[in-house]
């Protein structure tokens, strides 16, 4: 199948000196609606009581790693960390206390998957040069107000390694980002450095191979956006999150997609999938 790319030189160009780009009004208003309000639905389904048991349950580190590792082929929910009162109760309703959802949003969730799969989304991907890709995780991002955690600085190919590397991120504001609830920020050009650490899954559980470098505040640029634009992210770009202490939350979708021609997915990756994930396209 033919798939014609959708960025233009100038946009290219600034991505590959950059490690980023903005794509303004990626996203409709009514597709920004849907998203939302089928995760509105989600969270209205999703029984707190029978996740509680995670956070309660001896043998504890174990049912937490194998909700997060089974969470790769299913549609999850992770709580803030700031959630909790010291009774272990919840301080807020639900709504406001889930940090994320994921990692298969994009495949389990038709509206969802519809934004995932839709001609924008691979046309860009073909503009990127993928020859065979696929969405290898998707995100449901709250940053809630008050309580939403912060993203430390990290690249995204430490967590989802091909070799060589291919991962993109694809961060769909769903709301106004601001330095005030918690935009992206991000050190231009850093992406030209290559791979710092990984992330590796073993049978003790997961741990980076390299401790953290320690980056200056200073060299990080805020990606403030509106509603419905999409930062297309680099998988070497050094980028973070801080904190949401305003009363606004902040979310997002966001895909990581990796190519699965010219590289191998490694075993050591913490994502180990039963089913092959199917190609957005193959060219
Ligand atoms: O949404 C955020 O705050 C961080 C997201 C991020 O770092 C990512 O999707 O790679």
């Amino acid at each position: 199948m033919g798939i014609s790319g959708n960025l233009n030189p100038d946009q290219l160009e600034f991505f590959n000196s950059q490690g980023y780009l903005v794509l303004d009004s990626f996203s409709s208003a009514d597709e920004i609606r849907s998203l939302r309000s089928r995760m509105d639905q989600l969270l209205e389904e999703f029984d707190f009581s029978s996740q509680a048991s995670i956070f309660s349950t001896t043998n504890q580190q174990q049912t937490t790693d194998d909700y997060f590792f089974e969470s790769a082929e299913k549609i999850s929910f992770f709580f803030e960390e700031k959630a909790f009162g010291d009774d272990g109760s919840l301080k807020q309703p639900k709504q406001l206390s889930i940090n994320k959802v994921g990692h298969a949003l994009h495949e389990l969730d038709p509206t969802f998957k519809s934004f995932s799969t839709s001609e924008k989304a691979t046309g860009l991907l073909s503009s990127l040069g993928y020859k065979r890709p696929i969405v290898i995780q998707s995100m449901y991002i709250f940053k809630q107000p008050g309580i939403g955690g912060e993203v430390v600085p990290h690249q995204d190919n430490s967590f989802l390694y091909t070799y060589p590397p291919t991962c993109t991120g694809l961060w769909l504001a769903l709301e106004d980002a601001t330095v005030t609830n918690g935009c992206l920020w991000a050190i231009p050009g850093s992406h030209k450095a290559g791979l710092v650490r990984r992330f590796i899954r073993d049978e003790t559980g997961v741990h980076f191979d390299k401790p953290s470098p320690s980056y200056d505040q200073k060299d990080f640029v805020s990606i403030e956006v509106k509603a419905g634009a999409l930062v297309v992210i680099h998988g070497d770009l050094i980028h973070q999150s801080f904190e949401n202490k305003s009363s606004t939350s902040r979310h997002a979708y966001s895909l990581h997609v990796v190519d699965t021609d010219g590289c191998k997915w490694v075993d050591d990756n913490w994502i180990r999938r039963k089913v092959e994930a199917e190609p957005l396209y193959a060219s």
